[in-house]
């Protein structure tokens, strides 16, 4: 699976694809992630990527054209490597980033894992140009009822939700949707003060039967 990103800020990505199961999974060939500096798509001086909002008003607008640009490139070297064969539309999903979009969910996660190519477009300042979410996106996706200077921990939020769905990325599959119930280590009794707090006895027990039963019950899904 591959993900391309179109940002005007590429080194927030450094760490984040460099550490842990992503730099893994990109070294083993189990996914492909590029990062895009929008600016490579502007033809003008200044490199502008953004400008005043029609019908006026404060901040700036992400415009339509290099945007457009950067996606309709991303979609022909998809071809190409399709080694002449025909664009298949449906193995590529463009994805806008914006708090006006639809509310991003595990349900989501299994619909996107299905594509080949994410192209992932993160939006910044106050806005982009509704034309893109109208003409370029194929869908417009927010994380949350709150406001982010842009569009790049949804992004992170994306790749890192989705390449968890696909088997080689974590070796105990089982382990990729399925951990949200209660869980306790070492030590038996943790001394908080003077509370003496302990693990639930169940877990002690070494009866799976139980144990699995306790789990579930403190579980979020079910
Ligand atoms: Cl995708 N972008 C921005 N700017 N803010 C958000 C968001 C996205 N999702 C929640 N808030």
């Amino acid at each position: 699976m591959r993900f391309d990103i179109i940002t005007i800020f590429p080194k927030i990505f450094d760490g984040f694809l460099n550490e842990s199961l992503l730099a893994r999974a990109q070294k083993k060939g189990i996914i492909k992630i590029n990062v895009h500096n929008l600016r490579k798509w502007t033809k003008d001086k200044h490199q502008t990527v953004d400008d005043k909002p029609y019908g006026g008003g404060v901040g700036m607008v992400m415009k339509v054209e290099p945007i457009y640009k950067a996606v309709e490139t991303l979609r022909k070297s998809f071809r190409l490597k399709a080694s002449g064969s025909r664009p298949k539309a449906s193995k590529t999903r463009v994805i806008l980033f914006s708090p006006r979009g639809k509310r991003f969910d595990q349900k989501t996660v299994k619909r996107l894992a299905k594509y080949e190519n994410l192209i992932l477009i993160c939006g910044r300042y106050e806005g982009v140009d509704e034309r893109v979410a109208q003409y370029v996106a194929d869908e417009v996706i927010s994380i949350g009822d709150y406001v982010l200077n842009g569009g790049e921990v949804a992004a992170m939020a994306v790749i890192e939700t989705v390449s968890r769905m696909i088997p080689a990325f974590i070796a105990k599959q089982e382990s990729a949707q399925k951990f949200d119930h209660a869980q306790y280590t070492r030590p038996e009794v943790f001394e908080l003060g003077k509370k003496k707090i302990a693990v639930p006895k169940v877990l002690l027990s070494g009866d799976h039967e139980k144990i699995a039963e306790w789990r579930n019950k403190h579980s979020k899904t079910q």
